[in-house]
C-alpha cells in the first residue's frame, strides 16, 4: 500500500517521542524503539487509539549489537523498510573534566551514540539500499560542531555522528536515499536529567534565564526536511534557541 513508514529509535521520551507524536498525526506508521517498555507501548497505544495508524514497538538496548541485528533482521524479514528512519538514541553522560571524567560514562556515551547508532543503521540502510528510496535522519548536535567545558566525550561522539551523516551520504550516492543531519543546540528534554545522573537541580538550571528549544521544535523541523522535493538533500541543519549562538555563548539574561 502507499502508507509510509518511519522507524524512531529511542521514541520513549524526548525529540523522538515528538517525532513519533507529528509523524503519527500525519498519518504514517510508525516502528518505534527504547529501553523503557511502558513509555514505548503507552505511546504506541494512544498514537495508534489517536490516528488509526499502525505501530510496532521494539524494546532493546541499543548498545547490544546481537539485539540491533535481530532487531533489523526481523523487521527487514517482515518486509518493512522504513521510508524515513530517525537515528535518534542517544545521551550524554556527565560534564566533568577530561583528567576527572568517569570511564564508564565515557563507554555509555560511546557505546550508545556511535556504535549503537552504526549497529541500527547496518542494516536497516542495507534494506533501504536494496529498495533505493528513503530518507536517513542522524540527531547530531552543536555538540559536533563545537566542544565545550566538561563536554570532551559527548561532543566526540556527536562529532563522529557528524562525520557518520557525511559518510553515508557519500556512501548511499547510487540511490535515491537523502542523509540529513539534524543538530540542535539546548533542547529542554530528559537529556540534562540524564546527563547529570538525575539531579533535577543541575538539570533545570541548563534551561534557565531564556528559552530553550522544546522537543516539538525539532519534531517539526524533521518533518519539514522529509517533506521537501525528492532532489533536494539538507546534509546539515544547525538549529539553535535565538538566545544561544554557539555550544558554550547563551545569553541567560532573559532578552530571549
Ligand atoms: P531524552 O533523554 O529525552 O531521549 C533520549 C532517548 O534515547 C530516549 O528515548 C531513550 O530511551 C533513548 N536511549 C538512550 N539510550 C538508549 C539505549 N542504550 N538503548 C535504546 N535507547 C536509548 O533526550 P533527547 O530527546 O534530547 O535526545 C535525543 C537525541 O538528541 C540524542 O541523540 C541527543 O544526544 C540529541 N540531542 C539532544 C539535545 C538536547 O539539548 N536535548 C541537543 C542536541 C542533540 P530509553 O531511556 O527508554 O532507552
Ligand atoms: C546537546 C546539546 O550543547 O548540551 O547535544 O551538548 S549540548
Amino acid at each position: 500500500d502507499m502508507k509510509k513508514t518511519v522507524l524512531i529509535t529511542g521514541a520513549s521520551s524526548g525529540i523522538g517521542e515528538a517525532c513519533a507524536r507529528i509523524y503519527a498525526q500525519s498519518g504514517y506508521d510508525l516502528v518505534i524503539t527504547g529501553r523503557r517498555r511502558e513509555s514505548i507501548e503507552a505511546l504506541a497505544k494512544e498514537l495508534e487509539e489517536k490516528h488509526g495508524i499502525s505501530v510496532r514497538t521494539a524494546v532493546f538496548d541499543i548498545r547490544c549489537r546481537k539485539s540491533c541485528e535481530e532487531f533489523t533482521k526481523e523487521l527487514t524479514e517482515d518486509g518493512i523498510v522504513p521510508d524515513i528512519f530517525v537515528n535518534n538514541a542517544g545521551l550524554a553522560r556527565g560534564k566533568d573534566p577530561i583528567q576527572e571524567g568517569s570511564i564508564d560514562d565515557w563507554e555509555e556515551m560511546i557505546d550508545t551514540n556511535v556504535k549503537g547508532l552504526l549497529y541500527v543503521s547496518r542494516g536497516i540502510l542495507n534494506a533501504m539500499y536494496t529498495k533505493g528510496t528513503g530518507h536517513v535522519i542522524n540527531i547530531g548536535s552543536i555538540a559536533g560542531y563545537q566542544v565545550y567545558p566538561g563536554g570532551n566525550v559527548y561532543n566526540a561522539t556527536k562529532f563522529a555522528v557528524r562525520a557518520l551523516s557525511d559518510a553515508m551520504n557519500l556512501d548511499l550516492i547510487n540511490s535515491k536515499i537523502r542523509v540529513t543531519c539534524i543538530e540542535p543546540g539546548a533542547a529542554n528534554t530528559e537529556f540534562s536529567i540524564v546527563r547529570f545522573h538525575g539531579n533535577s537541580e543541575m538539570a533545570d538550571d541548563v534551561y534557565k534565564g531564556y528559552t530553550p528549544l522544546t522537543a516539538s521544535d525539532i519534531a517539526q523541523i524533521i518533518y519539514f526536511v522529509t517533506g521537501l522535493p525528492e532532489h533536494i538533500n539538507i546534509q546539515h541543519l544547525l538549529v539553535t534557541p535565538t538566545a544561544q549562538r554557539s555550544s558554550a555563548y547563551v545569553n541567560k539574561s532573559g532578552l530571549n
